[in-house]
């Protein structure tokens, strides 16, 4: 059985979002206020076909993909830039990797007993992000 990642899903901790989004050229205004949000994941996932929502009170973020079927990625609400990324299996980690103008952007989502662990990529920064179930 391969890992599932659905679920509702709740931020429970957010280590280097700051310097995730000044990698990504987000201005200061808009970092104040993201670094207050909690943000929710609802992910379906049916087999290797994914549907991840983030949710805040100030921006969502929808994003869908099938594993290993590169994809065009607007990134509208977030930094807005395009890149085109492909997700792919690494044993049970769901690797993105978002090839644009931003060096070494990407993720990483797995499992650890109840917990989603996110990775969030770019440039020299990452951020670790840490969810349980809703
Ligand atoms: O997750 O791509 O689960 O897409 C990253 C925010 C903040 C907006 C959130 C809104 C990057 C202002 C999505 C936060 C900072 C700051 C809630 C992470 C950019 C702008 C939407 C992500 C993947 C993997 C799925």
């Amino acid at each position: 059985m391969p890992v599932d990642f659905s679920g509702t899903w709740n931020l429970v901790s957010n280590d280097n979002f700051e310097g995730y989004m000044v990698a990504l050229g987000i201005d200061f205004a808009t970092r104040k206020i993201a670094k207050m949000l909690k943000p929710q994941k609802v992910i379906k996932q049916d087999g290797d076909s994914f549907h991840v929502h983030t949710t805040s009170s100030f921006r969502d973020y929808l994003l869908e993909f099938k594993v290993g079927e590169e994809f065009e990625e607007d990134n509208k609400g977030l930094d807005n830039r395009k890149c085109k990324s492909l997700v792919t299996w690494e044993n049970d980690k769901l690797v993105c990797v978002q090839t644009g103008e931003k060096k070494n952007r990407g993720w990483t989502h797995w499992l650890e007993g109840d917990d989603l662990h996110l990775e969030l990529r770019c440039e020299n920064q990452v951020c670790r992000q840490v969810f349980k179930r809703a």
